[in-house]
């Protein structure tokens, strides 16, 4: 653990002047999504809840950290896929587990239980054929049903987790990023902690987002919204960005170094996951 943790320091040092110019004050270090077998182990599960929204049993990945038990009540994170994914994307192409239970090993993040769902509500919630088909993308937007009124009280009858706004957290990539916006913003009795990384055309315009600057100020622990600078979709971030500048809404704005990858997700969910529930 003390290796991991001047690894880290060491890593800071050596990165830390090198992106300075580009807004990047904590760069994730080396090793910061690898296995390390020193260190306390958080435990991947596959979940299956009723979803009285599609009609039919559904399945999400959950994250329990090292430690967790029903003698303490932990708080959770919703962590969202893109439109090529679903529940196992993250797990698939971003370590999240390792770099959890990293961060959880370095003090550097509260202990929290994550729910990666499907975000595809419909029958056939595969990311198979046409991925852009109506259909499919409508259904990232009915999952807003899903979660508040299927998945969430799922999660909170079966693990033992805190049920209110302040302990609850929604975020997620691309099109994941679009319905954490769209939902956390428009949700602020579920959520307080919202993080969008590289948000998709399925994020409503600024002015639906942002209805009432006053109310996100007030109500608000995080906003969060971050994307790779040489992303096709950049612009969907940086138009909200200065857009909640003219309005005065707080909020975290990443323009990192990167594209529309995995790269730049793993970077935001170790930068986010280190912010929340604090
Ligand atoms: C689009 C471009 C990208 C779109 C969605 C995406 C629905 C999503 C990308 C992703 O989730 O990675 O025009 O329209």
């Amino acid at each position: 653990m003390i290796k991991l943790k001047l690894q880290i320091l060491a890593f800071f040092l050596v990165l830390s002047f090198q992106v300075t110019g580009q807004n990047w004050e904590n760069p994730a270090p080396e090793g910061f999504d690898k296995y390390h077998d020193e260190i306390p182990k958080g435990k991947i599960e596959k979940i299956t809840y009723y979803s009285s929204t599609v009609e039919t049993d559904r399945e999400a990945v959950v994250y329990t950290p090292p430690g967790y038990s029903t003698d303490e009540k932990f708080p959770v994170l919703y962590l969202l896929h893109g439109i090529g994914g679903d529940e196992e994307e993250w797990l698939n192409q971003g370590n999240p587990q390792h770099i959890w239970d990293n961060l959880l090993s370095a003090g550097l993040m509260q202990p929290m239980v994550v729910v990666m769902p499907n975000g595809r509500a419909m029958v056939d919630d595969r990311a198979t054929g046409n991925i852009f088909d109506s259909l499919k993308v409508q259904a990232f937007s009915t999952f807003e049903q899903d979660l508040l009124h299927d998945l969430i009280p799922h999660v909170e009858s079966e693990y033992s987790v805190y049920k209110d706004r302040d302990r609850r957290a929604l975020a997620g990539l691309s099109m994941g990023g679009g319905q954490s916006l769209n939902f956390g913003l428009g949700n602020l009795d579920y959520f307080s902690w919202v993080g969008g990384f590289s948000s998709a055309p399925n994020t409503y315009a600024p002015e639906v987002l942002v209805k009432e600057p006053k109310a996100l100020n007030d109500r608000l622990n995080l906003l969060w919204i971050s994307c790779g600078t040489s992303d096709r979709l950049f612009q969907i971030t940086e138009n909200l960005h200065h857009y909640l500048d003219q309005h005065d809404v707080s909020h975290i704005y990443l323009a990192e170094p990167g594209d529309h990858d995995f790269k730049v997700w793993k970077n935001d969910l170790y930068q986010f996951s280190q912010l929340l529930f604090k």
